[in-house]
């Protein structure tokens, strides 16, 4: 690897791509991004995750379903680091959607790693895999060597981004590692996701906005952490002598039911009051708890989690009503929101 550190991040405006956009930035990278042409042509587009950090960035076109945008890109950054984390990143799609997912994924991980091949073949890639691999697993902890089963469209996508990983590394001698991430969340979650989700409904009850939160199965279990953490874990990936893949996780597992309790009660109300179960947002196939073991990664990278999901819940819900009570003040100066 050579010593000029410069970074290309595809989905630098997610939650993920933001924060180690900022991580990479403090680390002296050049950092570049691609975003969709359209956002590039209009300001108000940046996405507001990455709008404090524009001036640093370097953003670049590039449409990860198009090869000859794929290969400019490269060619244009000569990227000595590329993390992919672009592409859609919620499970429960719908049929109409599976094409458009199966493009992103499959199609625009073969294109990266085809221009890195053509024109920087020293240049590190990364792959945000998922526990959604995994899928229908018959036991809980998952490890690198659990075997594959997803459930999902996604979760087969982004197998194939892996495998499609693993050939490049095999065949084509590219240095590339996958991380198998499990949730991680934070303030800039995507609102579609359960905490994100939680945290606004929560606020917006607390605030007098609306009275009931309809939600899935509240018996649903999941392996979550605190998304600032696991970027590092990405970068740490990616400075290893030998390309590896790693769960990153933290091994605890919660039950929905329980994020539903420490963020009702965080604003001093009762989740039983409150809350619905709607069956829209009840999931058919959930059967086993995805839970990762971080026993490879801890060693290896000396990488462990640290923020108490109990803490990441309550910053989302103070977070949620802090941007509801600036809201309401702006528009009504001389009131108050509801105690
Ligand atoms: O927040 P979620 O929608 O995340 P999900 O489906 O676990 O996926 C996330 O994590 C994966 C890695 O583990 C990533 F691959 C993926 O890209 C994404 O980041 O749902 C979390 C849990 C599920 O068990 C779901 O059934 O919450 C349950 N849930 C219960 N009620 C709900 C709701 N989820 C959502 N989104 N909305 C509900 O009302």
């Amino acid at each position: 690897m050579t010593d000029r550190k410069v970074a290309l991040i595809t989905g630098i405006g997610g939650q993920d791509g933001s924060f180690l956009a900022e991580l990479l930035l403090a680390k002296g990278y050049e950092v570049h991004g691609l975003l969709r042409p359209r956002q590039l042509n209009d300001p108000s587009l940046i996405p507001d995750n990455i709008s404090h950090i524009a001036s640093d960035l370097r953003l670049h076109p590039g449409i990860l379903e198009t090869q000859t945008s794929i290969e400019h890109a490269i060619a244009l950054v000569r990227p000595s680091e590329c993390y992919h984390l672009a592409g859609p990143s919620f499970v429960d799609a719908t049929v109409v959607e599976e094409p458009a997912i199966l493009a992103a994924l499959v199609g625009g991980t073969h294109m990266l790693l085809s221009a890195i091949k053509e024109t920087v073949p020293d240049c590190r890639f990364f792959l945000a895999g998922s526990s959604e691999m995994f899928g229908s697993v018959s036991a809980a902890p998952q490890d690198e060597n659990t075997p594959f089963n997803p459930r999902s469209i996604y979760g087969l996508a982004k197998l194939s981004a892996h495998q499609l990983a693993g050939y490049y590394r095999s065949f084509h001698n590219l240095y590339t590692a996958t991380a198998f991430l499990y949730n991680h969340e934070s303030t800039r979650r995507g609102l579609e996701f359960l905490p994100r989700k939680l945290a606004r409904g929560v606020a917006r009850i607390k605030s007098g906005l609306q009275a009931k939160l309809p939600l899935g199965n509240l018996d649903a279990e999941r392996d979550w952490g605190y998304a600032p953490e696991y970027v590092e874990a990405m970068w740490l990936m990616l400075q290893q002598k030998e390309p590896d893949d790693f769960v990153i996780a933290t091994g605890q597992m919660h039950t929905v039911r329980e994020l539903v309790t420490w963020a009702f009660e965080s604003v001093d109300l009762d989740y039983a009051e409150c809350v619905e179960v709607d069956p829209r947002y009840v999931r058919p196939s959930e059967s086993v708890a995805l839970t990762g073991d971080i026993t490879k990664i801890s060693k290896a990278l000396g990488w462990s989690p640290k923020t108490p999901l109990k803490e990441v819940i309550e910053e989302l819900v103070a977070n949620e009503l802090s941007t509801i009570t600036r809201g309401y003040l702006a528009d009504n100066p001389n009131q108050k929101l509801k105690e």
